[in-house]
C-alpha cells in the first residue's frame, strides 16, 4: 500500500501537462470517483488498522498534490488561451525612448581635431600608455636632469638599476619616436591621446588629460611650412576671424620652439574673464625638430629637417562646451554625458 502510494505521488508530479486534452487525462486518471487516488482510498478498509492513520494522511497528501497540481496547469493553459491575456502590440502607443549613448565633449572636439589634419595629409598614429622612460626623455632630447623626469612629475611604474623604467606617457611624443623608428621620411602623422602628469588635482588640471600632437618630416621642410600649418589649424578650429601669435619658447624635443596664441575666441580679443583680460588665449607649443631627436631615430639632419606641434584637448573642450570643472570629463557621469547626445 505505501508503495503503491508513492508509485503515484511519483507519477503525479512529473506528469507533462502542455494541452487541454492532457489536463482531462490527468483529471479522470487522478481525481475523479473511479480515479486511482479514490481506488487506494478504497483499499484502506483491508489495510492493518494500526496502519490506517498513516496511510490516511499520505492519502491525502496525494490528493492535495493532485489536485494543486491540476488547478495550477489549468491556470497556466486558460492564461496562454485567454483573448485579453495573450500579448497584443498596441501600435498607437508612442515608441521606447532609445538610450544610444553620446560622443564625449572631448571626442567632439579631437573629431574635429583630427578632420582638420586629416585633410592637410596627415595620417593618425597612436601608441602605448605604459611607456619605456627611453622613448618618453631620452630620445626626445630630454638631459638626464630634467625636471619633467622627477617622481613628482612622473608616475614611473618600474623604477630599476640599470634598466630601462616604464612610466606613463606624460606625452604622446614617444608614439612618433616609434614612427620615426618604422618609417623613413616623408613622415607626416598626427598622434592623439591619453597622457599622464603627477599634478596636484583641482577644477584646473587633473592627473590625465587628452594631447594631439603631430610630426612633419622631409627635406626642406622649414618654419614657414609650420606657420602655414598652424594658421590653417588655427583658422578653420576656432573661426577665420581669429589673429595668430608666435612666442619664442623652448622645448628640448624643438629648436626653435615657440608657443602659439590666438585671439580669445570667447571676447573677441576684447578681453574677458577666461583670457584674462589679455584677449590671448594658448592653443599649442610647436618647433623644428630637434636635430639629435632626428639622430636618435637615425634620421640624417643634414638630408631631412621637420616640424612638430602639440596641444591639449581638454581646455577646449571645457571652453566650447562651457564645462566649469575639468574632473568632469573624467568622471563619466551620465548626467553630464547626456548633455551632448546631440
Ligand atoms: C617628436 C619631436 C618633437 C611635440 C611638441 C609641444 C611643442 C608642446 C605642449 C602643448 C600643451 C604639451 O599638452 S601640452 O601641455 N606641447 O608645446 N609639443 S612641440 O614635439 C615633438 C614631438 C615628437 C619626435
Amino acid at each position: 500500500m505505501k508503495n503503491s502510494i508513492e508509485t503515484l505521488q511519483q507519477e503525479i508530479e512529473t506528469y507533462v501537462i502542455e494541452n487541454t486534452d492532457q489536463l482531462e487525462t490527468f483529471r479522470l486518471r487522478f481525481l475523479v470517483r473511479k480515479g486511482s487516488i479514490a481506488g487506494l482510498f478504497d483499499r484502506m478498509k483491508d489495510a492493518d488498522p494500526s496502519e490506517r492513520p498513516l496511510y490516511g494522511q499520505l492519502l491525502n497528501r496525494l490528493k492535495k498534490t493532485a489536485e494543486q497540481k491540476y488547478d495550477a496547469e489549468k491556470k497556466k493553459l486558460e492564461a496562454l488561451s485567454s483573448p485579453q491575456k495573450k500579448k497584443r502590440i498596441d501600435l498607437t502607443l508612442p515608441g521606447r525612448k532609445d538610450h544610444p549613448g553620446s560622443e564625449h565633449p572631448v571626442q567632439k572636439v579631437l573629431g574635429d581635431m583630427k578632420q582638420i589634419f586629416r585633410a592637410m595629409g596627415f595620417s593618425i598614429a597612436t601608441g602605448p600608455e605604459l611607456e619605456h622612460d627611453s622613448y618618453n626623455f631620452d630620445m626626445l632630447n630630454f638631459p638626464a636632469n630634467h625636471p619633467a623626469r622627477d617622481m613628482q612629475d612622473t608616475f614611473f611604474i618600474t623604477r630599476e638599476e640599470g634598466q630601462d623604467d616604464l612610466l606613463l606617457r606624460t606625452h604622446t611624443s614617444p608614439v612618433q619616436i616609434r614612427v620615426m623608428l618604422e618609417e623613413k621620411p616623408p613622415i607626416r602623422v598626427i598622434c592623439p591621446g591619453k597622457v599622464y602628469r603627477n599634478e596636484a588635482i583641482s577644477a584646473r588640471s587633473y592627473c590625465v588629460f587628452h594631447q594631439l600632437e603631430g610630426l612633419y618630416i622631409d627635406k626642406h621642410v622649414s618654419f614657414a611650412d609650420l606657420k602655414a600649418t598652424i594658421y590653417s589649424f588655427a583658422k578653420q578650429m576656432f573661426g577665420s576671424d581669429v589673429q595668430l601669435r608666435f612666442r619664442p619658447s623652448f622645448f628640448p624635443f624643438t629648436e626653435p620652439s615657440a608657443e602659439v596664441d590666438v585671439t580669445c575666441y570667447l571676447c573677441g580679443g576684447k578681453g574677458c574673464k577666461v583670457c584674462k583680460h589679455s584677449g590671448w588665449l594658448e592653443i599649442l607649443g610647436c618647433g623644428m625638430v630637434h636635430p639629435n631627436v632626428l639622430r636618435n631615430c637615425s634620421i640624417d639632419p643634414e638630408e631631412f629637417s621637420g616640424f612638430a606641434f602639440g596641444m591639449g584637448v581638454d581646455r577646449t573642450a571645457l571652453l566650447r562646451y562651457k564645462i566649469d570643472d575639468i574632473r568632469l570629463l573624467f568622471e563619466n557621469d551620465v548626467r553630464m554625458l547626456e548633455q551632448f547626445s546631440q
